[in-house]
């Protein structure tokens, strides 16, 4: 899962560290010269500060320190010149360092063609390299014994931002609504609507809910059918017509059913169905006026990238969504869709798809999707 961008992110980490370094190895060299021969600079710099860092003296392990830093051969040395050299092996010593723009200019540029290349959007790309910039640049930075840490630091968050930035609990949803709770599944034909449909009833199953299918692809053949075998195998009822019937009837009933019965949800599938589509786009609708969901989940592949992005996109604009069910992402090696989607449809990820069987649904919280792209 996420397996290139996970590299991709790794890369950017290297390449980025590799620039505080040499900026810290620098701040050292400038300290060396301008402090003259009593800054303890001739050793590497990693080794001074993580001896200072641990607490023993550096001057006293370092052979040809033979005098204190400030100290000078000729009484009164110059104040600028002690006050830099002081400042410089102060943020050594305390592993500080302030990156300016150049310094994060290469990495930063290769972070957005690696992020683009990922499917992760133009915009959502170009906020979380504003991210960290607007978080390196200028500031002082404690860079600590791994200058990897600062980088990864600053890149996840970053993208916890943007993951962030719209989100629900849908255990919380579930508990407050009033029963049924109506939940129409929508989207293209594939991605994994009535797979994720019966997944949900699982979910919801396990947490005490009871549940009703609604078998509303009417449209393909074998849909119906496909439905009645998850409903066997999960012991959930299914309210189904004939195929070719009118979605926005079987799915009415199941409501209907769901309240004579005291079922408390109603998860309802559709036909597959492209917001180009001007007449199914009119059934959904027509589906959504006399059913009123109380959820809309748009479901799409992940591994369809920026498409699925954009898809979401349009078929918010026709028919607004509550949110999405991103599938497939066990099969997904860039992952440039689940950062992108909730940014750019302002709508949440609900859930993630992570399998074929019943339980490989996860439900959406950024820190697990930080977890894969930067866990072990
Ligand atoms: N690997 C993987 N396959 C999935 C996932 N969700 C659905 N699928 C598969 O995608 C295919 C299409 O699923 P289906 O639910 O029939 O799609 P629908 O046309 O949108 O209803 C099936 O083979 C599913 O097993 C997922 O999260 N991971
Ligand atoms: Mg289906």
């Amino acid at each position: 899962m996420f397996n290139k961008l996970k590299e991709k992110l790794s890369g950017f980490k290297e390449s980025l560290a590799g620039k505080i370094k040499e900026k810290a190895n620098n701040i050292g060299e400038t300290a060396k010269s301008v402090g003259g021969g009593g800054l303890p600079f001739q050793e590497p710099l990693e080794d001074a500060a993580s001896r200072a860092q641990t607490g023993s003296s550096a001057t006293a392990s370092a052979p040809h320190s033979e005098k204190p830093a400030v100290a000078t051969q000729a009484g009164e040395p110059s104040r600028s010149r002690i006050s830099f050299a002081d400042r410089a092996r102060a943020l050594i010593f305390e592993r500080e360092v302030i990156l300016d723009e150049k310094d994060l200019q290469e990495p930063l540029w290769a972070l957005e063609m690696a992020l683009l290349e990922s499917d992760v959007a133009l915009p959502v790309a170009e906020e979380i390299v504003t991210s960290i910039r607007q978080e390196l640049v200028g500031q002082k930075k404690k860079i600590g014994s791994d200058t990897g840490q600062l980088a990864e630091g600053a890149l996840k968050n970053a993208i916890l931002k943007v993951l962030s930035r719209n989100l629900m609990d849908f255990d919380q949803f579930m508990k407050e609504s009033s029963k049924p709770v109506k939940i129409l599944f929508v989207g293209v034909n594939g991605t994994g609507k009535t797979t994720s449909i019966a997944k949900v009833a699982k979910y919801l199953k396990d947490r005490g809910y009871s549940v009703v299918m609604a078998a509303g692809d009417t449209f393909r053949a074998g849909a119906v059918e496909q439905m009645e075998v998850h409903g066997a195998r999960l012991d959930v009822k299914v309210v189904k017509h004939k195929t070719g019937g009118d979605p926005a009837a079987v799915i009415f009933d199941a409501v209907e059913y769901a309240k004579a019965h005291n079922k408390d949800v109603v998860l309802a599938d559709t036909a597959g169905r492209l917001h180009t589509n001007i007449n199914l786009m009119d059934q959904m609708r027509k589906i959504v006026r006399v059913t009123k969901p109380d959820l809309m989940i748009f479901v799409d592949e992940a591994i369809a990238g920026n498409d699925a992005v954009e898809r979401a996109r349009l078929f918010n604009q026709s028919v607004p969504i509550s949110g999405t069910i991103l599938t497939k992402t066990d099969a997904d090696a860039k992952g440039g869709s689940a950062i992108s989607i909730a940014h750019i449809t302002g709508k949440p990820i609900i859930f993630l798809g992570v399998g074929q069987d019943y339980p490989d649904l996860v439900k959406f919280e950024p820190e697990w999707l930080l977890d894969r792209l930067f866990g072990e």
